[in-house]
């Protein structure tokens, strides 16, 4: 008898529960003449209402003060402080993919507080290029199958052997190592060596953990001969592309970034209210962003940021994001309006631009530009089409631009 009240009480209650989400959640806007009016935060204009004119002046006052804001309100911080890390190779094989290509599979382990996150880094090295070999990085969200090191299965989602024999490294790891991507075990992973974050309404959360594991990958970079430090491409698909983005922002030592159909808390402008919404994304997962940014939920324009500011911060640096064309929850055209709302501060680097002033149309990448776009035809995904245009793109600037 007891057993049914509670049980009853227990339903009615998460029924509840559930239905007040539901109430918080908007119903999702596809529609272009519904976009709400809006006014992004300047980019340049600093918080006393300065405007910043000179990359001097970017970079000594509002490039921090525009990295710190997205930590508090967004993506949490970002502790860089470890008691030590150490690398193993684990397996090795010089002759893999029929000898073209040397397969190392390295655990990244790294210690603080007494407790240890164990990174499991696939790499694949092409045997007949130049050492060392400029590389692209992609943090796997989506079954450790598509980086499977004994390539048993294949995937377009990590094309090794594509990449591999355009003359680039490649390697991914999973994120899963840094925090599960599940709102109750996220916890289980590096914010166990900083159990403050979860204590602290700007701590770090799942997306951030994503992005600190992608900047340990780098830490080993600097100790394999074999990979050039200074031309690795991070790269990440939808909540893997909010992640790069975070890393590359935060990491400078990464050369270019790749956000691949990254949407809402990517690389989408928040503020148009297309697609995804804050409050849609805090519900949903609500173990990505920091306690903060649950309070901006159906409050856009009450954000002292917007994602352009997110891309921003990637400058000077070459970034590329994509949108598919079905994918209008990832809002496409407000993925290139957030580049183009960047490109401010790449001019304060004399970097010119190539977008054009309207959204390209599908398939008509814009690669030649430290700014890239494509609108490729389809569904949300990542493809052999966006990689191929990726390894053009690093090409440019890897190998037309810089030499
Ligand atoms: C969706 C989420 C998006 C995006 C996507 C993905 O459910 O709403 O923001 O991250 O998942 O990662 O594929």
């Amino acid at each position: 008898m007891y057993r049914t009240i509670l049980l009853l009480i227990i339903t009615s209650l998460s029924l509840f529960w559930y239905s007040s989400l539901q109430a918080q959640a908007p119903e999702p806007n596809y529609d272009e003449t519904k976009v709400p009016e809006y006014v992004l935060p300047d980019v340049l204009k600093s918080a006393t209402g300065k405007l910043v004119r000179s990359q001097r002046e970017w970079e000594r006052s509002r490039r921090g003060e525009i990295l710190t804001l997205l930590e508090n309100n967004i993506y949490g911080q970002m502790p860089k402080v470890y008691d030590s890390i150490r690398y193993m190779i684990v397996s090795e094989n010089k002759m893999s993919m029929q000898g073209r290509v040397h397969l190392k599979e390295v655990l990244i382990e790294v210690f603080n507080q007494r407790k240890s996150v164990k990174i499991n880094l696939v790499l694949f090295v092409p045997n007949n290029a130049p050492k060392p070999v400029p590389a692209f990085v992609l943090i796997n969200h989506r079954s450790k199958d598509n980086i499977d090191p004994a390539r048993d299965t294949k995937s377009n989602f990590w094309p090794a052997e594509v990449v591999v024999d355009a003359g680039y490294a490649i390697a991914a790891f999973h994120v899963d190592d840094l925090a599960p991507d599940h709102k109750d075990l996220f916890i289980n992973g590096v914010l166990e060596l900083y159990p403050e974050q979860l204590k602290a309404d700007n701590g770090m959360r799942a997306i951030g953990a994503w992005a600190w594991g992608a900047s340990r990958v780098m830490d080993y970079f600097q100790k394999d001969a074999l990979i050039d430090k200074d031309k690795v491409v991070i790269v990440g698909h939808s909540r893997g592309g909010k992640a790069s983005l975070w890393a590359a922002a935060q990491d400078e030592r990464f050369a270019i970034c790749v956000t691949n159909c990254s949407g809402n808390t990517g690389a989408a402008l928040s503020r148009r209210q297309f697609g995804e919404r804050i409050a849609v994304i805090n519900t949903a997962f609500p173990h990505w962003f920091n306690n903060n940014y649950k309070t901006f939920n159906n409050k856009e324009d009450s954000l002292p940021v917007d994602q352009h500011m997110l891309v921003a911060l990637i400058a000077p640096r070459p970034i590329y994001a994509t949108s598919a064309s079905e994918d209008l929850w990832a809002d496409p055209k407000g993925t290139f309006l957030c580049l183009k709302n960047a490109e401010p501060v790449f001019s304060l680097y004399g970097l010119k631009s190539s977008l054009p002033k309207e959204q390209p149309p599908i398939d008509k990448p814009v690669i030649q530009s430290p700014i890239a776009y494509h609108n490729r035809a389809g569904k949300h995904d990542l493809t052999l089409y966006d990689w191929k245009n990726f390894i053009k793109f690093a090409d440019y600037h890897f190998k037309s631009r810089y030499k």
